[in-house]
């Protein structure tokens, strides 16, 4: 008998509370892992070059409304040290949804910073964009570092969706920040995150605070073509929402009497869900890019699906997965139209509302009469509007987020598509085409994923992110994307940039008016990726070639792993 177990034996108080303690094995493990510096750092926090051969158009209205930093060029980092002779303070904010590998940026950032000067200090803005325009913070430490390294969510400082748009709100940013004697400040955050970086760089230019952004989302969706391939905590999400899959792909071939309708993260683009796709070969897969570039409908949809079903009942197999990614509504022409619509309604009516009534705040059957009695709804949206189940309707009504985008989260499109499709067998059967039997369950796999342990590759990924922010602005960038070029090549040769916000700038129709937003990258139908996915997925759909890949690995030749959609994009290059 061994010592401890002795001990143990002893005192089964010890073994209470060695299996009762908050941090799980494995959460220590992970605490304890260095993610490696890219070589470029090795050397001190980098040097700056201008990336030859490569230039990014600049719309008209961002050159008018970021005059400033539409001026910036693309930029790499190099081997080489900046030295300086008095210590920085920087803030940092997590902003929009949770995304795995956060943590590590604001190690990488912290732990760049301290070696580059040990009085340099890390200031944590709390609950996102807020924590600047009320200045709430906390200054980051070395303890906080190693207890949350590796870790996955944001509960370190906290995040928000905050939009910095209008002038007393950006005043009150420049005031907290020059009131902490700031000389940078990083947003880590998506499309919106790093919008609102955008004119914090332009408008913080007087105050000599410099402003760098960082690519997160687990959407998938903030990339630059031949740039930035993704941004990170997509393929830890991916990851988890796959081991998810993967094992209901193993229960319905067990028991062989459920269809699980499983809707996933990801708000507008499929990114999330082409990814599952790859990693565990379902029977069903909808691509939202996909079906908008096809015009299908509704109802289309529900008999692509039901197609699938009645095929393979004929077969014997009353089974199946089928992965419908959350945003798959904006991709359905009829529907995208009704959501444009209605939002324009909701903004409108909210301008104009007295002090404390909103369009959300009436009963519903005044929404819906008020929607119906509005110049830009037609006859023929009242008809879609109404053919469509009472969820859907609801769904279609409800609030905005603070950034004008609708709230694809709170609808459950899987369990309104399971009843419409079992609504259409139900026809079919009267008709003798369909014989089966359609049980089934519905899953949303989407929160779960923006809180679980990075993946290795977020885990280095995050922490280079937040090393190469700290070099731009050591080199006195802003208005500037922190990115690492090449990501699907070993990480020994991947490249730290700066890429200039302003160019990836778009008009975006938000809260009924046209704005200025960073553009989302929508599933690529002409890339690898997709291609490959129109050539396997028939033979999955009918017959059983499920793929399992298990838990998130961090030791052993899984803990490499990549994206599987970023390693074939990569061929495109
Ligand atoms: P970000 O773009 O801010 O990373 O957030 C993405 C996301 O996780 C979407 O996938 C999802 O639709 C949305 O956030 C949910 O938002 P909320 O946390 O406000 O419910």
């Amino acid at each position: 008998m061994t010592d401890s177990t002795q001990s143990v034996q002893d005192n089964p108080q010890t073994l209470i509370d060695n299996l009762l303690g908050n941090d799980s094995p494995i959460r220590l493990e992970r605490m304890a892992y260095q993610p490696p510096l890219l070589p470029v750092f090795r050397a001190g926090a980098g040097g700056l070059r201008p990336m030859e051969g490569c230039s990014l158009e600049v719309l008209k209205a961002a050159r008018e409304q970021l005059p400033f930093v539409s001026g910036n060029k693309l930029v790499r980092l190099v081997p080489g040290d900046t030295m300086r002779e008095h210590a920085r303070r920087i803030g940092i904010v997590l902003s929009g949804g949770p995304a795995p590998g956060g943590h590590n940026v604001i190690a990488g950032v912290f732990e760049a910073a301290k070696r580059a000067h040990p009085d340099n200090r890390l200031i944590g803005f709390l609950a996102g964009p807020k924590g600047i325009i009320t200045n709430k913070h906390k200054e980051v430490t070395a303890e906080m570092i190693s207890e949350y390294k590796n870790s996955g969510g944001f509960h370190m400082l906290g995040t928000g969706r905050d939009k910095i748009d209008n002038t007393e709100k950006m005043v009150h940013c420049c005031e907290t920040c020059s009131g902490l004697k700031l000389d940078g400040l990083i947003v880590v955050g998506g499309d919106d995150s790093n919008t609102n970086a955008a004119f914090l760089a332009e408008n913080m230019r007087d105050i000599g605070v410099h402003v760098i952004g960082i690519p997160k989302t687990i959407d998938g969706d903030l990339q630059v073509p031949g740039l930035l391939q993704i941004p990170f905590g997509y393929h830890s999400a991916c990851m988890s929402f796959a081991t998810e899959v993967g094992n209901l792909n193993s229960d319905c071939k067990s028991d062989l009497k459920y269809w699980h309708f499983n809707r996933l993260m990801g708000r507008s683009a499929s990114h999330i869900a082409l990814e599952v796709a790859f990693q565990t070969h379902p029977n069903v897969i909808l691509i939202g890019e996909e079906i908008e570039d096809r015009e299908l409908t509704i109802h289309n949809v529900v008999r692509l699906i039901a197609d699938v079903v009645v095929e393979r009942a004929k077969r014997g197999m009353n089974y199946g997965t089928i992965l419908i990614p959350e945003g798959i509504l904006e991709f359905i022409h009829e529907i995208n139209v009704l959501i444009i619509k209605i939002s324009y309604i909701i903004a409108s009516y909210d301008k104009e509302a007295s002090e404390g009534e909103s369009f959300h705040k009436l009963p519903i059957e005044d929404q819906v009469q008020l929607i119906d009695n509005h110049d830009i709804w037609r006859d023929y949206d009242s008809r879609v509007f109404m053919g469509l189940p009472t969820e859907l309707q609801r769904g279609l009504l409800l609030p905005r987020d603070s950034h004008g985008n609708f709230q694809y989260a709170q609808v459950r499109t899987e369990r309104i598509l399971l009843d419409m499709v079992s609504t259409y067998l139900r026809k079919q059967r009267g008709k003798g085409i369909y014989k089966g039997s359609f049980k089934n369950q519905n899953h949303y796999y989407g929160y779960d994923g923006r809180g679980t342990f990075p993946t290795k590759f977020d885990c280095d990924y995050g922490y280079n992110l937040g090393v190469t922010a700290f070099g731009l602005l050591a080199n006195g960038c802003t208005g500037y994307m922190a990115a690492i070029k090449d990501l699907h090549k070993p990480l020994e040769e991947w490249q730290p940039i700066g890429i200039p916000l302003a160019p990836l700038m778009h008009l975006e129709e938000r809260k009924g008016r046209l704005e200025l937003v960073i553009a989302k990258q929508k599933v690529d139908l002409n890339g690898t990726a997709f291609k490959t996915l129109e050539r396997e997925r028939a033979k999955w759909a009918v017959e059983d070639h499920y793929r399992f890949p298990g838990p998130i690995q961090f030791q052993g030749p899984c803990a490499d792993a990549k994206p599987i959609t970023l390693l074939l994009n990569a061929l495109d290059l």
